[in-house]
């Protein structure tokens, strides 16, 4: 794999692969199966077994060559696959951005959503193609794939936010996201 060390970029282009998924000039992918979500879906035993059966990915984020540094704009593109473990929906970790920051998602392709929680209160954004859903500061934010194809979408946020995934571990996401007949619903956490 090339080098990303953090660097400026100069002004510039980025070409949006909206088919692909990526980014060009393109950064680092990262790659996150049913095994790096341990602890994430409620049904645990039916994790375990999923994870022993193949251990499917269940997204993947495309990064362009904008650094993770204070006053950049770094970019990426997220691409969850369809699909539910223990009835629960396929999504992203979750995540708090430590030194609290907003963050916009641009939806490119499926139907997903954009789930928020500040501690107290939880919100929900449905996405699609073409929907910007704005996260605030100081908001948790966990992405969901609600339909049947891959959902996707554009991420840019302030390079020096950080990423606290142990903060979703301990707070929760207020709502987890069931597959039903009809579609989705959000049900209350259990913890
Ligand atoms: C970064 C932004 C997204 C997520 C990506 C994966 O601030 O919110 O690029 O990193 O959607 O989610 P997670 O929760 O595994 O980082
Ligand atoms: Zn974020």
């Amino acid at each position: 794999m090339a080098d990303f060390a953090p660097q400026p970029v100069d002004p510039g282009r980025v070409d949006v692969d909206v088919g692909a998924g990526t980014l060009r000039p393109e950064g680092p992918t990262l790659v996150r199966r049913l095994s790096d979500l341990e602890g994430l879906f409620r049904d645990q035993d039916a994790w375990r077994r999923d994870v022993e059966d193949g251990d499917r990915v269940v997204y993947q984020v495309s990064s362009s060559r904008v650094p993770e540094e204070p006053r950049e704009l770094p970019q990426s593109i997220t691409t969850i696959l369809p699909g539910t473990c223990g009835g629960e929906l396929y999504m992203t970790k979750g995540h708090q951005h430590p030194d609290p920051q907003g963050e916009i998602y641009l939806g490119l392709a499926g139907t997903g959503g954009l789930l928020l929680h500040d501690g107290k209160r939880t919100e929900w954004v449905d996405m699609a193609a073409g929907v910007v859903g704005y996260i605030p500061p100081g908001w948790a934010h966990r992405s969901v794939n609600t339909g049947n194809e891959p959902y996707r979408f554009l991420a840019v946020y302030p390079g020096s936010a950080g990423h606290d995934y142990g903060w979703v571990v301990e707070h929760g996401m207020g709502s987890r996201v069931m597959r039903t007949d009809a579609g989705h619903r959000l049900v209350a956490w259990d913890g």
